[in-house]
């Protein structure tokens, strides 16, 4: 046969499109291209649009009515019936297709942190943490997109947001470096050192299961049976009975990484360190009354008030701070064990070193999509963060991922456009329910040379994650802890201490109130003996609305060691003045007095970053302003402030002697349901402004002369006090405080 000057045309089959060398490849390499007769899907949105940088290709298409396969539809109201009155069709694919997919829309909810609202924004770097941490996304100037999920701990998904509870505070990064998740809460201590024990605290707290009720809350017997058996949950118990159990918004609350994570700078040197969040606003919180009135009057109150804040481009913000401690090999600082997650590092003896700052400004388009498909997991670290054996994160490097197995139905959660990357990915994971990945190449394993030996292990050089070698310095293999995790009350009593009069009242109250809702007489009595050991006085003024007996504490005050200073200034949430950006202030107008000024005051709120509330007997406008709520919507704890433009007659849907909303008749002159806001606002420590009409109404129903009550004739001045009142949030004087 004649030789030919081209090489011979291969035969089919030939695995890739480069033939392999003998060695193994050297040279990393992107992926090999297809093969010349390999076409992969043609690419398109989830919704048939061509891939664009447009967010809207991902949302639903066209003008008509499509089936999923985008079939024009004449009729969505009618099934194929044989006959008008006869049976329906098994072939109506419409049909079929509409209700299989309603009878799927479910997933299965959040075992914890069920009910949450979430926002997406940026999170730029200070460049500060460099002399501890190379992680890119924390460089100077550097702005990396995030989203950022709120949420209670213990209620069901339609839950209310106001219960008493520890809040989560989960931020995901999408670093150029891998993604990177700080899944932190509200409150710095957790309630077990131990992660075995969280099915335990969880089953405790959730509803009975013969009953399953109560719905949301700690206030019952097996909660109380479990933290005052389980002594290491007290430190935690007790931040959760202060205010910040009830923040007034999740824009005024701290976050808190809780564990102590181990950061490594460029030259490799590593230092242990603590995540804290500053809110801009300053931490706030309801007053038990309110969060309680607001489960019925608006149970989506945290949720709206975060969408709210970030329309009206209030965008809450927070200041990423770290506690840096040296990475000794006992891993404690000044006495406090690192590892133990029910302690936390007093800012006096650490300060928090700000590294960046955190702005929301997007509502998500889609609660289920953005929202509820968000995966978060602490095992997300990137190259300069790395975890420590704190025994809680240990167990929750194992939890996160499992649990989206069945939450997002199989393996490929990663894949959902929340839980995307904004780094380039080649993990040679493959297949799987809801695969979306189209991967070309033949050889997703390693070593490999079919596919160039792609992809390559990243040297130091190329940014690779680092799992920092730490020494272990136990060998035994045993179920126990170390016994520097014994002490559980000094830092509780350490918190208590660093108390103002006000919040240990709410304290009190807290306690009181959830075990007065105990049925079991000896479960309280328990649960006093640790009140006892946190402080005598707690224990006694407890008691006493129990009506039991106070026991003495059964700790030797100044055996235990943890952090044991008496009190640390910044666990209060009083004394601060803090920007009063998204407050909610409610202007009671009477539409048949002069309203002339009306327009002018609504434009002052606006400008000034807050939102105004026009309340009035009925629906529509007063002097071109829109009525916000009418005196059967409005409700105070929807309100920071209140002012009082006019003193409106009863309102003609007012029937005082029937309506429960309306009060008890007799109060005066006032319209009753004006009379129990105002009541409200002033039991709640808010401030009331009042001028011309509205002075009346005021002066029916407070003592003159009271703190926070601002009077005048022109309400922008009253409006301008009011304000500043609220820069302390609450008029903390109105609350008759015990020493
Ligand atoms: Fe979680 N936790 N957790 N947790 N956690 C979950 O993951 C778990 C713990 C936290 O907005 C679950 O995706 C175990 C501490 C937040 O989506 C689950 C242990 C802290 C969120 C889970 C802990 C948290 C979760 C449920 C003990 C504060 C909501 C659904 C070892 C530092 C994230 C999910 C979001 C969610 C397990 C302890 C914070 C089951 C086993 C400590 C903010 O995987």
């Amino acid at each position: 046969m004649a030789s030919t000057e081209h090489a011979p045309t291969p035969a089919p089959g030939r695995p890739n499109s480069e033939p392999p060398s003998l060695e193994e490849p050297t040279e990393p390499t992107a992926p090999l291209s297809p093969k010349p007769d390999q076409q992969g899907v043609q690419p398109r949105t989830p919704t048939g649009a061509e891939p664009s940088p447009d967010e809207a290709t991902t949302a639903q298409q066209g003008e008509f009515l499509t089936t999923s396969q985008g079939a024009r539809l004449r009729d969505t109201d009618h099934s194929l019936k044989a006959g008008r009155r006869g049976p329906v069709l098994l072939q109506d694919h419409h049909l079929r297709e509409k209700i299989t997919h309603f009878d799927h829309e479910r997933i299965p909810e959040r075992v914890v942190h069920a009910r949450g609202a979430a926002a997406h924004g940026v999170f730029e770097g200070y460049g500060t943490a460099e002399s501890v941490c190379r992680a890119g996304f924390l460089a100077k100037g550097k702005r990396t997109e995030v989203f950022t999920r709120f949420s209670t701990v213990v209620g069901s998904r339609g839950s209310m947001d106001t219960a008493r509870d520890t809040r989560g505070f989960a931020t995901k990064f999408y670093t150029d470096e891998g993604t990177f998740d700080l899944v932190g809460n509200n409150i710095p201590v957790f309630f077990i050192q131990d992660g075995i024990k969280f099915p335990d605290v969880v089953h405790a707290v959730k509803p009975h299961s013969d009953r399953e009720i109560p719905q949301a809350q700690s206030a019952h017997d097996t909660f109380w049976d479990f933290v005052s058996l389980h002594t290491e949950a007290q430190h935690h118990t007790l931040w959760s009975m202060g205010d910040r159990g009830i923040p007034r918004s999740y824009r005024m609350m701290e976050g808190f990484g809780i564990h102590t994570f181990r950061l490594s700078n460029a030259d490799g040197e590593t230092s242990l360190v603590k995540f804290h969040w500053k809110p801009a606003l300053g931490v706030h919180s309801l007053t038990w009354e309110e969060a309680q009135i607001l489960g019925g009057a608006d149970p989506d109150f945290h949720r709206r008030d975060l969408a709210d804040a970030i329309e009206a481009g209030a965008y809450p913000s927070w200041e990423l701070g770290i506690q840096v401690f040296p990475d000794n090999e006992e891993q404690s600082f000044e006495g406090i064990d690192l590892l133990d997650p029910t302690k936390f590092v007093p800012e006096e003896l650490a300060p928090v070193q700000p590294i960046g700052r955190l702005t929301l400004n997007r509502n998500p388009r889609n609660y289920f999509a953005e929202t509820e498909q968000v995966a978060f997991n602490p095992g997300h670290l990137v190259p300069g963060i790395d975890v420590t054996d704190d025994p809680l994160l240990q167990v929750r490097l194992f939890s996160y991922v499992d649990t989206q197995l069945t939450r997002l139905g199989g393996p490929n959660f990663a894949q959902l456009p929340i839980n995307r990357a904004h780094a380039p990915i080649n993990d040679m994971l493959r297949d799987g329910y809801g695969q979306q990945g189209d991967h070309s190449g033949v050889a997703p394993y390693h070593p490999n040379s079919l596919d160039g030996g792609c992809p390559f292990m990243a040297g130091e050089m190329d940014g690779a994650f680092e799992d920092l070698p730490v020494r272990v310095p136990e060998s035994v293999k045993e179920r126990a802890l170390s016994a520097t995790f014994e002490d559980h009350f000094s830092q509780a009593r350490l918190f208590w201490r660093s108390m103002t009069p006000v919040e240990r009242d709410h304290i009190v109250d807290a306690y009181s109130f959830e075990l007065g809702k105990c049925y079991e007489t000896t479960i309280r009595e328990r649960q006093l003996q640790s009140l006892a050991n946190i402080d005598e006085d707690l224990c006694a003024r407890v008691a006493s609305a129990l009506g039991m007996s106070a026991p003495a504490s059964t700790v030797p005050v100044g055996e235990e060691s943890d952090g044991a200073a008496d009190s640390s200034a910044p666990l209060s949430q009083l004394g601060g003045r803090w920007p009063t950006d998204g407050r909610v202030i409610g202007i009671v107008v009477d539409p048949d007095g002069d309203s002339s000024a009306l327009l002018a005051l609504h434009e002052a709120i606006v400008a000034a970053s807050m939102t105004p509330v026009v309340i009035a007997p009925r629906g529509g406008e007063v002097a071109g302003v829109p009525v916000g709520r009418t005196f059967g919507t409005a409700a105070s704890v929807e309100l920071d402030a209140l002012l009082l433009a006019g003193n409106p007659l009863t309102a003609p849907d007012s029937r005082p002697s029937v309506d429960p909303k309306a009060g008890a008749p007799g109060a005066g002159e006032v319209e009753p349901r004006v009379g129990k806001l105002i009541d409200e606002c002033w039991r709640h420590a808010k401030a009331i402004g009042a001028w011309g009409e509205g002075r009346a109404a005021l002066e029916a129903r407070t003592a003159p002369g009271g703190a926070g009550i601002v009077l005048g004739e022109d309400g922008q001045v009253i409006f301008g006090e009011v304000r500043t009142l609220l820069e302390s949030h609450r008029v903390w004087e109105r609350f008759p405080a015990s020493a």
